[in-house]
């Protein structure tokens, strides 16, 4: 068994956790001084966004020195003791690699610039002009083309993100040895692994308008494989927005020596109409998302790995998306959470899901912060669509929801900082704050932390097989884990009705294992499960 098989991980967004020096942005020493608390939840590995030098154009996702931190995070000295620190409580810390692009001001960069004979040049995708116009049609997932054309040269560059993110040429063989030698400085450093931000693009053949699953991207991985994580003992998750099961074992398949698992989003795009963006809104069926799940719990079986999560910082909160985040805000909250830990794979836990942090709303665009809402906003306004409409779905989908301040407390800005925060605290902190969850034996906290115990202990949990009942069940979502001779029952009503429920597998003699309802009995006569009621029992 690999250390990363029964972990649970736990995302944070440095900017967003916790100001240790009242500027108001959030940074390593914060983290530091918040371990403890890491390590009473119970999990084993933190997955760090981007702490690197960096413009900021999208909040580290851009940039300019992979082996310097950024002074508003702290130092490279602040880095090392955040390791060790961390190794003490038996926390690894996986950093985040976006090697897709890099900033416009990267060195690199910088020196590709400067000309066509500069030898960084190529760790580009430079293209002519094709009639006095962009090379073709490829747009930037932030919106526009993707690309940028450089006045003195005359080229364009390509930037799938930002035009403040060049896209880098992984055909050229120095650029990718210059990464795994800086993949290297950190694995040396002792952390436990990487999340490899877009990595399902670099194998681009923009000239044919493919990004994603180029027809080279798994020797690079292979080769990355091999140069870097060989040998040692560190967990490597993808980011592949494109990832189906077929791909998914490729990256996963233990055989294969590339990635350890890879963040799907199939169950994530389930609310947007097929076809367009995260923008167009569509409600979201439960029977197709109970589907979409089952598949990849089925599917990838042995051949691969999972990651579950229902949200991160590109994402809405869990609970206000997939749950009720206002009357059963706490129950919702469990209910989701008992769902998905529930499942084969690593979960993750995004920074304040674990008290059931909510969306954010705003009313003007001058309250928003990122570079997604606004250019899509900018764009779909001048396209004539109503301001009213641009704002609410930036409120039920924008990045920001995921980015405003940990709620630590009750006090002024949540315990947050002491200065401003560089994103408003959520209005609700007053009630929704880790210093209350941690007060309350019935609150969300502490049913995370159960389920984290409960993985530990429980190897069923960790590979019992997958099988769903009740499929065509509108509401509850009905599951089986079983493993050596054991089954257990996952239950859950995720709806804001009561719901029946009969199953003959259940009896008096079934064991509760976790309830968010206090249910301490079943029977297969027919129960009634509360609004987001949600139990497990061994049968
Ligand atoms: O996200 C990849 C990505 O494609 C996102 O832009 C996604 O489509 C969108 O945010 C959904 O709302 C990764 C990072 O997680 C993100 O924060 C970065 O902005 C992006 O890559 C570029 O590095
Ligand atoms: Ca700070």
């Amino acid at each position: 068994m690999k250390w990363w098989q029964n972990a649970v991980i736990y995302q944070i967004y440095p900017r967003s956790f916790q100001d240790s020096n009242g500027d108001g942005i959030g940074d390593i020493q914060g983290i530091i001084s918040r371990l403890d608390y890491l390590e009473e939840l119970g999990v084993d590995a933190i997955w760090l966004s981007p702490v690197y030098q960096s413009p900021n154009d999208d909040n580290g996702y851009d940039i300019s020195d992979y082996q310097a931190i950024h002074p508003e995070y702290g130092t490279m000295e602040d880095m090392d003791e955040l390791i060790e620190e961390a190794k003490k409580r038996s926390i690894r810390i996986v950093m985040d690699l976006v090697v897709n692009h890099t900033s416009d001001e990267h060195n690199w960069f910088v020196e590709a610039k400067k000309g066509k004979e500069n030898p960084y040049r190529d760790y580009y995708v430079w293209r002519d002009p094709v009639d006095g116009k962009e090379p073709n049609d490829l747009g930037s997932t932030f919106g526009g083309s993707a690309w940028e054309l450089d006045e003195a040269s005359g080229q364009y560059y390509l930037h799938l993100f930002s035009k403040k993110q060049p896209d880098l040429n992984w055909e050229n063989e120095q650029m990718r040895s210059d990464i795994y030698e800086m993949m290297n400085y950190w694995l040396d450093k002792g952390i436990g692994g990487f999340r490899m931000d877009v990595i399902d693009l670099i194998g681009k053949k923009p000239d044919e308008e493919i990004t994603a699953d180029g027809p080279k991207l798994h020797d690079y991985l292979k080769e990355l494989h091999d140069n870097t994580l060989k040998g040692r003992d560190v967990m490597t998750v993808g980011e592949t927005w494109s990832a189906t099961p077929e791909t998914a074992k490729l990256y996963s398949h233990p055989d294969r020596n590339e990635l350890s698992m890879v963040f799907q989003f199939e169950h994530m795009m389930l609310d947007e109409q097929p076809g367009k963006t995260k923008w167009d809104l569509k409600a979201l069926d439960l029977q197709e998302w109970k589907e979409v799940l089952t598949k990849w719990q089925v599917e990838l079986k042995d051949d691969g790995w999972n990651s579950l999560f229902l949200n991160n910082h590109d994402t809405p909160r869990a609970v206000s998306r997939f749950g009720n985040d206002t009357e059963f805000r706490e129950k919702s909250a469990k209910c989701l959470a008992i769902v998905s830990h529930m499942m084969k794979g690593t979960p993750y836990i995004f920074q304040g899901e674990e008290i059931g942090m909510t969306n954010r709303k705003v009313k003007s665009i001058d309250e928003v912060d990122d570079i997604e809402s606004i250019n899509m906003y900018t764009e779909r306004l001048e396209e004539g669509y109503p301001e009213e409409e641009l704002l609410h779905v930036i409120n039920v989908k924008g990045r920001d929801n995921a980015r405003t301040p940990v709620q630590w407390s009750a006090e002024e800005q949540a315990g947050f900082t002491e200065g401003t925060p560089w994103l408003p605290v959520q209005p609700n902190y007053k009630e929704i704050n880790i210093e209350n969850a941690l007060e309350n034996a019935e609150s969300v906290f502490y049913t995370y932390q159960r389920l984290i115990e409960l993985r530990k202990n429980n190897p069923i949990m960790v590979w019992g097989d997958f099988e769903l009942l009740m499929a065509d069940h509108p509401s509850l979502f009905v599951y089986k884990r079983s493993y050596e001779g054991e089954t257990w029952l996952v239950c859950a009503n995720i709806s804001e009705e009561p719901e029946r429920l009969l199953l003959n597998e259940l009896s008096l003699k079934s064991k509760m294992i976790i309830s968010n309802a206090k249910r301490t009995t079943v029977t297969s006569d027919g129960l009634v499960l509360s609004p987001y009621e949600a139990f497990v029992v061994k049968l």
